[in-house]
């Protein structure tokens, strides 16, 4: 059996090399420790994710849009649950997690304690939340632990057709009446700043990028990702014919990218801390349905047993 200390060599020479970390691989309990935060607050942030558009389901305004809004509430579904096994390979049980979030000891990204007040809203939401959760994932499918970056893969390809989805709604409202457009404007003014957040705080204030960065599991800080998107929607913004909600907002030539107007972290740190619009609602619903959900998990497990019996008899 190698030694720690050869063991931390291959590990940091896997690394250094630009190859995966996998599950069965010696790594330090930090790193561990690292990508279980990060993950377990991915795939929350997914399940979570689904109140806001879930709550447009009924009201899609016709067949068509209902039937796209299931598919994708659907898959943020689906993607809570590829992150969740991720997380399970790093010796953690998706029942762990769940409580761990019940608990307030893990959160979900900023995002979703907005209310969507609008049908406007589902397509702020793909065009800006998904586009700001790709923006930050495409790299994630570089990430030095194994499962984690395979599961960004797939992940990435759903949520560009949901961004197009978003995209489309929006075009869609804001080139019919004024009325239509008034809306898709007042979506864009409220969910605007917000995206912006979903980065996490400016670099100077990020406590775990640092070390994150060295282990190669972020692979762009926070300022660099939000100033990649800013850099994407701001031409999109134009061709909606719908103004960004920033009146700093100006092309820099010297540094090829759009300066943007001071974020509100203030309004941040209020919303991790619990006091968004939607935290306790969030919550409530996602505890309630956790609960209600109690004999489905109980059947299943019932249900393997009575397999795992029937399988052993018939050996
Ligand atoms: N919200 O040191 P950093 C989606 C916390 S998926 C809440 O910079 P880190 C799909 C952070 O945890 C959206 N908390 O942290 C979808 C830390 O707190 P702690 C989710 C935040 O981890 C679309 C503290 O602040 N995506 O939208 C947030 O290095 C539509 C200091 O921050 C991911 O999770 C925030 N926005 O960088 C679904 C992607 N930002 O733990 C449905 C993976 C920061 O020390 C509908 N995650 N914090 O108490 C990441 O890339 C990173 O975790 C960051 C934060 C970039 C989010």
């Amino acid at each position: 059996m190698p030694e720690t200390a050869e063991l931390a060599e291959r590990f940091e020479a896997t690394l250094a090399a630009d190859q995966r970390i996998e599950p069965r691989d010696w790594m330090p309990e930090g790193y561990r420790t690292t990508l279980i935060r990060q993950i377990a607050q991915h795939a929350h942030s997914e399940v979570i994710g689904m109140q806001p558009e879930g709550n447009w389901i009924s009201r899609a305004p016709s067949l068509k849009r209902k039937a796209i809004l299931v598919a994708k509430v659907q898959d943020e579904a689906g993607h809570g649950l590829y992150l969740y096994s991720a997380a399970e390979t790093l010796g953690v049980s998706r029942a762990e997690l769940t409580d761990l979030l019940h608990d307030g000891q893990q959160k979900y990204s900023s995002i979703f304690n907005y209310p969507t007040l609008t049908w406007a809203d589902v397509g702020a939401i793909g065009w800006l939340v998904d586009g700001a959760a790709i923006t930050n994932q495409i790299p994630l499918c570089r990430c030095s632990y194994g499962p984690y970056a395979r599961a960004m893969v797939r992940v990435c390809k759903e949520e560009s057709f949901h961004q197009r989805q978003g995209y489309e709604i929006l075009y869609t409202l804001s080139h019919g009446s004024s009325r239509q457009k008034a809306m898709a404007q007042d979506a864009l003014d409220r969910w605007y700043w917000p995206s912006l957040m979903m980065f996490g705080p400016p670099d100077a204030e990020s406590t775990h990028s640092a070390r994150s960065m060295a282990w190669r599991i972020k692979r762009l800080s926070n300022d660099e990702l939000r100033q990649r998107f800013v850099d994407m929607i701001v031409p999109q913004a134009e061709a909606l014919g719908l103004t960004l909600p920033d009146p700093q907002l100006t092309w820099n030539a010297e540094r090829g990218h759009y300066d943007h107007g001071p974020i509100d972290w203030e309004e941040f740190t209020r919303v991790l801390r619990g006091h968004g619009p939607c935290n306790a609602a969030r919550m409530e619903h996602k505890r309630r349905a956790h609960a209600e959900g109690a004999w489905v998990r109980d059947a299943a497990v019932a249900y393997a047993a009575k397999r795992s019996v029937e399988a052993v008899s018939v050996a």
